[in-house]
Parts: C-alpha cells; structure tokens; sequence
C-alpha cells in the first residue's frame, strides 16, 4: 500500500439487513504523487458503493461518487456528512462490536484490505438521510 495509511475505519450497528450499513475511513497519503480511491468490496454486503453526501439549498442528496481523490500529502476522511461508503444489500445486521473487512481499491496504490469495527446505531455523526431507503 506504500504511501497511504488507513485508520479508523468503522461502522454503524443496523437493526436489520434490509437498510444499507455505512462505511468511514480516514485515508492520508504520505506520498508525492496523488490517489484516488476508485471503489470498496466487502464480503458483509452485495452492493457496497462509494456516495458523497451533498447539501443544497439545504437540501441533502447523496450522487453516487466513482472516486474519492487522495491528494499527495493529505488524510481525506470518509465521514458522515462528506464521502462515504453504503452497504446496500447486507448479507445480515451489523451488529455492534462486530467487525467485518473491507478492500479498498486505489487507482495507483491498487488493493488494500482493513478491518472495519461496527459502533453503537448512535455512534457520532449525523445520519446520511437514507429516508425511503
Ligand atoms: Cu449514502
């Protein structure tokens, strides 16, 4: 994985597997040359994707996000209310202090697999609005 560290990574505990979990992570870039992470695999769900969660007119709407850039020299974090990553179809709940990997791919550093730790349902952070989802 050469220049990047990844930390924190965590997650949400769902009531059931119907609802999408959630994915953060905090990704700095030690290197000279800039990253991007182009996309997220986990066994726990069949539908992980990367979303960024943006407020117009204070209306909040999540795009679908085919990457997330990793400039040289800086941590960008995935974090409620920014970037993301949706669990859609998980495979059963997420239950709190559970914990389940996820490989992330990066357009330059390639593969990289973390352990992702599932928090209370109320751990900190504004929900990402998945009303009627
Ligand atoms: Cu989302």
């Amino acid at each position: 994985m050469g220049d990047l560290t990844i930390e924190h990574a965590w997650s949400r505990a769902t009531i059931g597997a119907d609802r999408p979990g959630v994915f953060y992570v905090e990704i700095t870039n030690a290197g000279s040359a800039d990253d991007a992470l182009v996309g997220i695999a986990t066994p726990a769900a069949g539908m992980p994707m990367l979303h960024e969660t943006v407020v117009t007119d204070g209306i909040a709407s999540m795009p679908h996000s085919m990457s997330v850039p990793v400039p040289a020299g800086q941590t960008v974090a995935l974090a409620p209310g920014g970037y993301h990553g949706m669990l859609m179809g998980l495979v059963t709940a997420l239950k709190e202090g559970g914990s389940f990997p996820v490989t992330l791919t990066f357009q330059r550093a390639g593969e990289v697999t973390v352990t992702v730790d599932v928090l209370s349902m109320r751990a900190e952070g504004p929900d990402c609005a998945h009303a009627g989802q």
